[in-house]
């Protein structure tokens, strides 16, 4: 029985996934937040790329304009972009960093006021559009083929402004034509139910996911998990890194935490329930995931009072409680586990994991 053969196989040597960290410029921040200035000095960009290994982090997450400033203002050619790009990836060679993938960032865009790709101005769509070809510039420059839909402004905050069928349809006819535009890329859909606007299009990675199926090519749009983004929908995050780990289109992952239902946080890995983050350490490592390429991302802002000196603290941390976590979930009996299981004795298999996690 090759299912029987397959189980004993599997029990002799248990998959495990392989770990590389990353993090966008964007995670060392200032501090300024909507109702405050900047609290931190300015790190500039090359002092960033310094940090990276120093901290144990060797993948690099861009939004387009953080490759190559400016590259969203409409005043850079094509040809401009992609030479600057290709200088900076020299520049991350010799940093020793990979690029994860390139993410247009329209949100600042005038353009981009009531959205892009849903835009019901015909010229904003286009302008989205081409921004997102030139982030695939970008991303083929930088030697990545992932392209990371974060949906910021794609939603309403009145549900009749747009029409929900159009607006999915519109989504899907942009990522048909940025599938079209470049036959080697994939789209990672990073989807969030709010905030900038009140109701997001595609708000779960479920959406996401059957997003793929409007386009002639499913098997190139996959997604990115963010732990905020699936707790402000309510949802617990290991579950849908599982469903989508099921659908083999768990392509990235933004770890962080976040208390309940406001804002979105970004808190620190594992800074309001480790055991939830535990959980996510569980389910990525219990499937193998990293055996493919892919990162461990952490979308993650340090504390508003952080001064100067404590402003990567967020990144090291985080980065250092995943380790931690995965120590103790590899340090667990499976075989007790599925014994609890098979008795149904949950309290006990509850008993054994806060053991496992509070242990002095
Ligand atoms: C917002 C986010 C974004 C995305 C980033 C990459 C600014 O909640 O999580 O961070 O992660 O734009 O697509
Ligand atoms: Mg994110």
């Amino acid at each position: 029985m090759a299912t029987a053969k397959k189980a004993v196989a599997k029990k002799e040597k248990p998959v495990q996934g392989t770990f590389r960290f990353s993090f966008g410029p964007w995670n060392i921040h200032e501090g300024a937040d909507s109702f405050g200035p900047e609290v931190r000095k300015t790190i500039p960009f090359n002092k960033k790329l310094e940090l990276y290994k120093k901290m144990g982090f060797d993948g690099i997450q861009f939004h387009d304009d953080d490759a190559v400033p400016g590259c969203g203002d409409g005043k850079m050619t094509q040809a401009q972009m992609i030479k600057a790009a290709t200088e900076l990836k020299k520049t991350l060679d010799n940093h020793g960093l990979t690029a994860e993938f390139v993410a247009p960032r329209m949100w600042f865009n005038p353009n981009t006021i009531d959205g892009g790709y849903t835009s019901n101005d015909p010229k904003c769509r286009k302008y989205a559009i081409e921004r997102t070809k030139r982030a695939i510039d970008i991303a083929n420059a930088l030697g990545t083929r992932n392209i990371v839909f974060w949906l910021a402004r794609e939603g309403t905050y009145i549900r009749e402004a747009k029409d929900p069928v159009w607006a999915t349809e519109r989504i899907a006819e942009a990522a048909q034509a940025l599938l079209d535009y470049d036959k080697n890329i994939r789209l990672m859909i990073e989807s969030k139910p709010n905030e900038p606007v009140d109701h997001a299009y595609i708000p779960t990675i479920g959406h996401a996911i059957a997003l793929g199926l409007l386009t002639t090519d499913p098997s190139r749009i996959g997604c990115l998990i963010e732990t905020a983004h699936a707790l402000l929908a309510n949802l617990c995050p290991s579950d849908e890194m599982g469903y989508a780990l099921a659908h083999k289109k768990l392509w990235s992952v933004h770890l962080n935490d976040q208390n309940g239902l406001k804002f979105d946080q970004d808190l620190t890995f594992g800074a309001v329930d480790p055991r939830r983050a535990l959980n996510q350490v569980r389910v990525l490592d219990k499937a193998g995931y990293g055996n493919n390429g892919e990162w461990v991302g952490l979308d993650v802002k340090v504390m508003r009072t952080q001064k100067d000196k404590g402003g990567l603290k967020h990144l090291e941390y985080s980065r250092k409680v995943f380790l931690r976590l995965l120590e103790i979930s590899r340090s667990l009996d499976d075989a007790k586990i599925e014994a609890l299981r098979a008795e149904r004795d949950y309290e006990e298999l509850n008993w054994y994991i806060l053991d496992a996690i509070l242990k002095k």
